[in-house]
């Protein structure tokens, strides 16, 4: 029996959300809810979205549907995610968790006491050659990592004439960067390495810290507006510095910004062990870089039959055919509704799928980078997931 999305909040990411259950062919997309009936009505036939329910309302009471999709702007994240748990739907949402990290908490909290699927977006994480970087990793094959570098940068934002509401705290949070980019950064680099960030000290700055801001917020990646604006000032960092610790003693670095020229979505992750190197580019996904010490390096290219048995169930297509971020994202939402037929139990969860524990986990580091710099730039520990919910519980 096909199980029934709706989807809350059709921006940019929404159409790549129906594309990947579409895709699945064991999902009716039931219909999509947005700020008001108009705009939900366009969006429903623009994505040929099935029905155009007035608000996420009467889309949580409608029993047709099993998993909401919460593509709905940061601040409005806990709201429709709390609401869906508690109509008894399972949840997808994207990343971050929530605009805070006592939101992200709640968001947590909740999705422990139901028999719900809770899912995050952390998407870069269902890449076949991500996969094969964590198994290597796993398995010892590049040893014990010690170096864990690199950063997520893009230019969307360079020009003082782009505006979107990713810069307004009230939407977003109070981060940009380090929270829509960095935030993703830091999944993956704990997801492949199996390690925590333990501690971080960060440097954040505004290179543009006065924007014209338009009527209506610009999608993502669509460059300045042309529509009349207002002078506004902006307070949430566009680059950001970070150095980290592990809990398994690994250093590392990462940079991120979003006014940075020629970077598109340039995400890079850079695992030394002391045995090998492991490198991954966003922008190149199809090669895995393998660098040795005393022999040549290598490069191993996506092709299902070299891959470890955990990575090759995220690749579908033969060598020499490049898979891409829509492939990816599709291997998460197919591992999403997979654990849903599963029964959506702890132990029936397949590995590589970010759960709002990860959402949370991650709320705790982007937060406590924002911490560190707020402190002048002094190293913070990262809270540990389960000791900062224990102390909650106990206080609450
Ligand atoms: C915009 O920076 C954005 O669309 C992010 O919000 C996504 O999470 C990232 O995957 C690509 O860039």
């Amino acid at each position: 029996m096909k199980l029934g999305m709706g989807l809350v909040g059709p921006g940019f990411i929404a159409a790549h959300h129906l594309d990947a259950v579409r895709r699945l062919g064991t999902v009716e997309v039931v219909g999509i809810a947005g700020s008001s009936l108009e705009s939900a009505k366009k969006r429903a036939r623009e994505l040929n979205a099935g029905h155009a329910y007035a608000d996420y309302h009467e889309l949580l009471a409608d029993p047709a549907i099993d998993v909401v999709h919460n593509t709905t702007p940061n601040h409005l994240h806990r709201e429709v995610s709390l609401a869906a748990l508690r109509a008894g739907k399972h949840v997808i949402s994207d990343k971050p968790l929530a605009a805070t990290m006592e939101e992200a908490r709640e968001l947590y909290e909740a999705a422990c006491e139901g028999n719900l699927a809770h899912v995050v977006t952390f998407n870069y994480r269902g890449y076949p050659l991500v996969q094969q970087a964590r198994a290597m990793i796993a398995k010892g094959k590049i040893g014990p990592s010690v170096f864990v570098h690199g950063c997520y940068l893009q230019d969307w934002l360079t020009d003082e004439r782009a505006y979107t509401w990713r810069l307004d705290p009230k939407l977003a949070g109070a981060s940009s960067a380090l929270g829509d980019i960095g935030s993703h950064w830091c999944d993956l680099a704990e997801h492949v390495t199996g390690a925590r960030i333990t501690a971080v000290l960060a440097d954040l700055h505004t290179v543009v810290p006065v924007r014209e801001v338009p009527a209506s917020s610009a999608k993502a990646f669509s460059g300045a507006s042309k529509q009349p604006a207002k002078r506004r000032k902006i307070t949430s960092e566009d680059v950001a510095t970070v150095l980290l610790r592990f809990d398994n003693g690994a250093r590392g670095c990462v940079t991120v910004g979003q006014v940075l020229p020629g970077h598109k979505n340039d995400l890079r992750l850079e695992v030394n062990g002391r045995e090998a190197s492991l490198a991954w580019r966003q922008e190149q996904p199809n090669e895995l870089w393998i660098g040795h010490h005393a022999k040549p390096n290598t490069v191993l290219t996506r092709d299902p039959a070299q891959l470890d048995p955990s990575a090759r169930g995220y690749a579908h297509l033969p060598a020499g055919h490049p898979e891409a971020w829509a492939d990816a994202f599709r291997n998460i939402v197919a591992d999403a509704y997979a654990w849903i037929r599963r029964g959506a139990k702890p132990e029936t969860k397949p590995d590589a799928l970010p759960t709002f524990a990860d959402g949370y986990r991650n709320s705790l580091v982007v937060d406590a980078m924002l911490k560190s710099h707020a402190a002048g730039g002094r190293w913070h520990a990262v809270d540990d997931l389960l000791e900062s919910t224990r102390t909650t519980r106990k206080r609450g």
